[in-house]
């Protein structure tokens, strides 16, 4: 406020008319090189499931998604963003923790999260920062380290969901991506203090399973025909754990009577989307749309019948079904996902317009990858590369050069030190991951070679088995255990879509043995060992 008074009291000859002048124009600006000076605002992006073959700014040409993009434009792109267990609950659990899964506890998506744990929310808002967490956790029990938090119960619903608000559950009428991005542009608007640095956390549902869209996006792509990965029809020969998962989008009717319990495959109804099945049976979606308003259901129908009537007649078989389903799931997923780069447009937006993009860092991340056809899937949880890496991009146009490209392996255990870095904050000695601040603002080359990885929640829907492993630059070392022993370890630069098998190619002996040093080394590191993979079993069983 220094100027300010200056300016006001200034002895100078001008009249009244331009000492208004300088005020509406030179006093934003003043006030806004004051709140430069505070620490970094943080607007924390999450979606669920987003693939980042579906971000247009990683290349692949399956939609676009502008609005996303520009956080790259602006600031930086990176190709090696990882997790360290690719699925949801645990995944936010290592987000907040800044500690892998066996070391914060919650190493899948049943266990409890404990709250009273330190998070890096906690720690931001301890030293000043106004904090918000919006839509998606998937972690029980109030959250703690926020002023205001608005979250879905569990998975939450794409329309007219629940929230539970400051701790109070009601249902707010709509989609959900849409109020998830309302709830929080009204709390930037109208819900902080605005004097102090701020920390969203805005965590979208989508593009989730079961992929319904917005009203508005329901025949979006439908001239459109995707071609599907060249793994599709993936046979998984030497992988017998990929051999017996239960995630293909076009499993045969026998496949699909099989399945493990609730969810497995691709289903008629609740995945694709039909009342009554090309063989007749009903399905149980009609329940699905019981939530829906009038109206939204009527949007719904007038968009699906036509299009499942069409399919039906042209009694597909084979491969052509399989490429149907294939069609009806990608679209309806890309569907999702733009809405969720329409909110991202808004926030970005509001930054703008409030005179805070400068001093603000945006990332946009997932809580995991996605398969979009690969191996035939859809769904995470394995250690290949479709679910083990994520979209990322951040901006922060302070430290970040426009149009950086970032290589090194970061994972999703960093986000917290690197928040707390930025914040000016000390980063807690047993916090795991590193802050990677000096990478993205290119300041500093030495980094990590090799990421860790685990997997936990088997038996369960998707029947992925329990694995860990470790993935260096090149190469990555996968162990699957519990009812199965095996290895796997696959070249990356020959063989990107992991296909081949090479742990037992005697050509690959030597880098074998360095694979399992880096497994044992980084076991070792981070506290992890089959004492504690003996232990996470018997929790699970005895659940
Ligand atoms: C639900 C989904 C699964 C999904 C898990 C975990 N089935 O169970 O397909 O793998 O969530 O997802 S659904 O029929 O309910 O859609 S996660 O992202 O929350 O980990
Ligand atoms: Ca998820």
């Amino acid at each position: 406020m220094k100027f300010y008074t200056l300016l006001v009291n200034y002895p100078i000859k001008l009249n009244e008319m331009k000492k208004v002048l300088f005020l509406v124009f030179l006093l934003p600006l003043l006030l806004s090189c004051e709140q430069d000076q505070q620490p970094p605002n943080i607007v924390f992006i999450m979606s669920d499931d987003h693939a980042f073959q579906a971000v247009s700014a990683y290349g692949h040409n399956l939609n676009n998604t502008p609005n996303i993009d520009r956080i790259a434009k602006e600031g930086a792109l990176f190709n090696k963003g990882f997790v360290t267990n690719s699925i949801c609950a645990p995944s936010r659990a290592v987000m907040l923790t800044g500690k892998h899964s066996f070391i914060n506890g919650k190493v899948d998506n049943i266990l409890d999260f404990n709250w009273d744990q330190p998070n890096f929310a906690k720690d931001l808002q301890a030293a000043g920062y106004q904090t918000a967490l919006v839509g998606k956790i998937h972690l029980r029990g109030l959250p703690q380290g926020f002023d205001y938090s608005a979250v879905l119960p569990g998975q939450g619903h794409y329309y007219n969901p629940d929230f539970i608000i400051d701790g109070i559950k009601e249902r707010l009428e709509g989609y959900v991506t849409t109020i998830t991005t309302q709830l929080s542009l009204d709390w930037l608007k109208n819900k902080r203090d605005k004097s102090k640095p701020f920390l969203l956390l805005y965590h979208q549902k989508a593009p989730h399973r079961n992929w319904q869209s917005e009203e508005k996006y329901l025949t979006l792509f439908d001239d459109k025909t995707f071609d599907p990965p060249a793994n599709f029809f993936d046979n998984y020969e030497g992988r017998p754990a990929a051999a017996a998962q239960e995630m293909m989008i076009a499993a045969t009717e026998e496949q699909l009577a099989v399945t493990n319990g609730n969810g497995g495959h691709g289903r008629w109804g609740h995945d694709f989307k039909f009342l009554v099945d090309p063989f007749g049976r009903e399905t149980r979606f009609s329940k699905e749309l019981e939530r829906f308003t009038p109206a939204q259901r009527e949007a719904w129908l007038k968009a699906y019948t036509p299009k499942n009537d069409a399919m039906k007649a042209a009694n597909l078989e084979g491969k052509e079904l399989a490429l149907w389903k294939f069609n009806r799931y990608l679209k309806d997923y890309l569907r999702t996902i733009q809405s969720v780069d329409d909110g991202v447009g808004e926030v970005l937006n509001y930054l703008d317009e409030n005179g805070l993009t400068e001093n603000t860092i945006v990332v946009y991340t997932s809580d995991q990858g996605f398969y979009l056809g690969e191996h035939g899937w859809f769904d995470k949880r394995f250690m290949y590369e479709e679910s083990l890496r994520t979209p990322l991009l951040m901006r922060y146009p302070k430290e970040i050069k426009p149009g950086t490209q970032i290589d090194q392996l970061i994972q999703n255990l960093d986000f917290a030190p690197t928040f707390l870095d930025y914040a000016g904050i000390p980063i807690p000695e047993d916090m795991q991951g590193e802050s990677f601040r000096d990478v993205v603002s290119n300041v500093n080359s030495e980094w990590r070679d090799a990421i860790y990885y685990t997997y936990y929640e088997y038996p369960s829907v998707h029947m992925v088995k329990r694995h860990n492993g470790v993935r260096t630059d090149r190469y990555k070392l996968i162990h699957f255990y519990y009812d199965i022993d095996v290895w796997e370890m696959y070249d990356l630069e020959k063989d990107p879509s992991e296909m081949k098998n090479i742990y037992d190619d005697p050509a690959y002996a030597d880098v074998q043995q360095l694979m399992h040093n880096r497994f044992n080394e980084m076991r070792e590191k981070y506290g992890d060992s089959d004492e504690l993979d003996q232990q996470f079993i018997e929790r699970y069983i005895n659940r």
